[in-house]
């Protein structure tokens, strides 16, 4: 990985972190070819942060991938002298799922991700726990701690699914009610941040909360575009967003929220062209909803925030460090129909319903 993408993977996280309501007090890149086996980051590296965090008082170490169950585990041994815990990537996004999920369904997804996450980590850290072991309570000789919490976990997880199911069942039913109704609906899907919100309040006058914050939006909601011209009615859902290494166990989890909107009759792809990373993360879009078996869907992208890319000339989009110009997007992306918006401003969203309409209309 480049510095500079090392960089922008940092300000990602230190986004994650802010969208989560922490404070960033060491920051550390590592330079290292290969993880270290046992802690991920260096030993070294592990003692600069203490060093440097003394007097700052910071309690969470945060490192920005996935770690093996083993190595958070060594990490927190070597820390928690010092007043600190070990968090990885995936810990943060389910921290800040957690705390932004509103609905019953996206809570469900939310345990289960974190119990699918948590599991792996009790049997890496077998070991320290089978050495505590010996029975619990009345339970029979030989079950040690280690088993009894897997069966519980599993347990959980059983109570957890069965409940989803009846909440899919619950949308289904929705679903059925508004295809006798004949009513078409639209998906709208992207990286987090592109504007996913703005553009489903643009184009339905919803109100929804748009946030400048990584993963606003945790559940599936719907509005209606009007067609004055023809009096038709069709149905926008907006859904939570991607983002870069998110994990299978959560694209899993969150499978069910996002089916709402993937079997929709149209996806908007929405892309933040302001965004350094555009193509990027335009691939981990793709790539995601490869994952969920949705990449046939047709698919139109909705280049956004356009009020942010200075124009030059006409047909120009500019922004420092990102020089598209409309017509090389326009070619590259031709068949998903490229249209260029801003949801702010409300410049493109006539023209983007027109084409949702001739699309599907
Ligand atoms: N300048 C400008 N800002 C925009 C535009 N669209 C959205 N934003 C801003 O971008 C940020 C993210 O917008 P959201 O609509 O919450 O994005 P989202 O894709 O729903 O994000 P998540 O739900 O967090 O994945 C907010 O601060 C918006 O105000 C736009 O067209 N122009
Ligand atoms: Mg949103």
């Amino acid at each position: 990985m480049s510095p500079k993408d090392a960089l922008y993977r940092l300000s990602e996280a230190e986004n994650l972190i802010r969208t989560y309501g922490g404070v960033v007090l060491v920051k550390k890149i590592q330079k290292k070819q290969v993880p270290n086996y046992k802690t991920y980051i260096g030993s070294g590296k592990i003692d600069e942060i203490i060093e440097e965090n003394r007097g700052l008082g910071a309690n969470i170490i945060i490192v920005n991938n996935e770690l093996k169950p083993r190595q958070t585990y060594n990490i927190g041994e070597l820390v928690r002298g010092h007043g600190l815990t070990v968090w990885d990537r995936i810990d943060l996004i389910l921290k800040i799922f957690q705390k932004h999920a509103t609905t019953k369904e996206a809570r469900l997804e939310i345990e289960l991700a974190g119990i699918r996450h948590m599991g792996p980590r009790i049997f890496g850290m077998g070991m320290e726990l089978s050495r505590q072991a010996g029975g619990i309570g009345t339970r029979g000789v030989g079950e040690t701690n280690i088993e009894f919490m897997r069966r519980h976990l599993k347990k959980m997880e059983e109570a957890i699914v069965k409940d989803l199911e009846k909440c899919k069942k619950v949308r289904e039913l929705h679903r059925a009610g508004r295809r006798r109704r004949h009513l078409k609906t639209v998906g709208i899907i992207g990286y987090t941040n592109a504007g996913k919100t703005s553009l489903l309040n643009a184009l339905t006058h919803k109100g929804a909360l748009a946030a400048d914050k990584l993963f606003s939006t945790l559940d599936t909601r719907v509005g209606k575009i009007y067609f004055e011209n023809t009096g038709q009615q069709i149905l926008v859902s907006d859904t939570i967003g991607f983002i870069q290494d998110l994990p299978t166990t959560l694209i899993n989890s969150f499978r069910s929220t996002l089916e709402e909107t993937i079997r929709a009759d149209l996806l908007l792809h929405v892309i933040d062209i302001s965004n350094p990373k555009m193509t990027d993360n335009i691939k981990t879009v793709r790539t995601i909803l490869a994952q969920i078996d949705a990449l046939a869907k047709p698919t139109i992208y909705v280049f956004n925030k356009i009020d942010l890319a200075r124009s030059e000339e006409k047909s120009t989009v500019c922004k420092p460090g990102v020089n598209k110009s409309k017509s090389v997007l326009l070619k590259k992306y031709n068949k998903f129909s490229p249209c260029f918006v801003s949801a702010s401003t409300g410049e493109g969203i006539p023209e983007l319903k027109n084409l949702i309409q001739q699309t599907i209309g």
